[in-house]
């Protein structure tokens, strides 16, 4: 399996993280991509052998962003520096109701205006790691349009960023990315599967409408994790789209056998879409010993569901989203892909 990797990712590190009413140490960092490279190499899959994502235009990125957000991320480092303000770019303001709410000028407003939680910041360098990780994310969609599978190994992940807003330390939707560069070469319907711990709202937001885009999230529940406020059983798409989002929010403690159940219901889901490409959103932050997460998953149980994705028999493009602090999200993000070509 092709593995798609840039070094250009260390260009987006944030300096601190507003977590539980402390400024910490990002959870999400670029220390984070060594824990997971370390795991891939242990598994026999050598940095060595990564590719370096081709250049895609930017037109595949406003394909589901819209182009003021777009302009928002490139702008609003440089923006903040102008207005007198220190360190990243920290929103601090949200409106209660966007869809009637105007961009302000001040950055200080305008970042509110694009982001929704406080966890999401924005350095001077970001736009050129977005761009990049937004390149390897493309990189393997052409690999899945050819019918072979790949991964691409990045950061920050991509699943809660919505068409304009950034959230969950998420500033480009990768999945979706993917997902829409495989409709436009012409897959007919393609299938995301997101099986990070936490529901994918920005991904689920981007195709809520749509039938040709089927969205499943196996999730810890909203009542007790971000991002709160989605990803319950009853949202099952709109208009067009109902029907094409399933949502699995499970209960903190979920094990294996549970979790597991939840993903046969989730395939079987999409082999009923009769999706002819696959997207997955591979968070490893259902581990059990995530720091910011309650699943229980154990190091071999990544290699099991790995095989049973690979039952779909999908052109299948991974892409990296959670997974923190522990040296095992290398070791299981490598088994889901040992499982997938076992
Ligand atoms: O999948 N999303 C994450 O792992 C990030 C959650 C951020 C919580 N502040
Ligand atoms: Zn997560």
């Amino acid at each position: 399996m092709k593995v798609f990797h840039t070094d250009a990712h260390v260009l987006h590190a944030p300096k601190a993280e507003l977590h539980r009413g402390q400024m910490v140490s990002p959870h999400e960092s670029p220390r984070r991509m060594e824990q997971l490279i370390a795991g891939m190499e242990r598994a026999g899959f050598s940095r060595d052998s990564f590719l370096g994502p081709s250049a895609h235009d930017l037109s595949a990125i406003t394909a589901v962003h819209t182009p003021d957000y777009i302009e928002f991320l490139q702008t609003a480092w440089r923006r903040w520096q102008d207005a007198g303000y220190s360190g990243d770019v920290l929103p601090m303001s949200y409106p209660m109701n966007p869809r009637r709410a105007k961009p302000p000028i001040d950055i200080d407003g305008a970042a509110g205006f694009f982001c929704s939680s406080s966890d999401t910041v924005i350095t001077e360098t970001s736009w050129t790691a977005l761009s990049a990780i937004a390149d390897c994310a493309l990189s393997a969609a052409d690999e899945a349009a050819k019918g072979g599978s790949a991964f691409a190994l990045v950061r920050p992940p991509g699943h809660h960023a919505g068409a304009a807003y950034m959230s969950g330390y998420c500033l480009l939707n990768t999945p979706a990315i993917a997902a829409q560069a495989l409709r436009d070469v012409g897959a007919e319907r393609v299938a995301i599967l997101d099986v990070d711990f936490h529901h994918g709202n920005g991904t689920q937001d981007i195709f809520y409408g749509r039938d040709d885009v089927f969205f499943a999230s196996i999730h810890g529940h909203p009542d007790h994790h971000f991002p709160y406020f989605w990803g319950h059983k009853d949202e099952t798409g709109d208009g067009a789209g109902e029907g094409f989002t399933v949502n699995y929010p499970l209960a903190p403690g979920t094990a294996y056998d549970l979790w597991s159940e939840a993903l046969e219901s989730a395939m079987d889901r999409i082999r009923q879409f009769g999706a002819d490409a696959l997207v997955v959103s591979l968070g490893v932050d259902t581990f059990e010993r995530d720091p910011i997460s309650s699943f229980k998953l154990t190091t071999p149980d990544y290699a099991r569901y790995g095989e049973r994705i690979a039952t779909l028999g999908l052109p299948t493009t991974f892409i990296m989203e959670g997974g923190y602090g522990v040296p095992e999200i290398g070791d299981n993000t490598a088994n889901v892909l040992t499982g997938f070509l076992a």
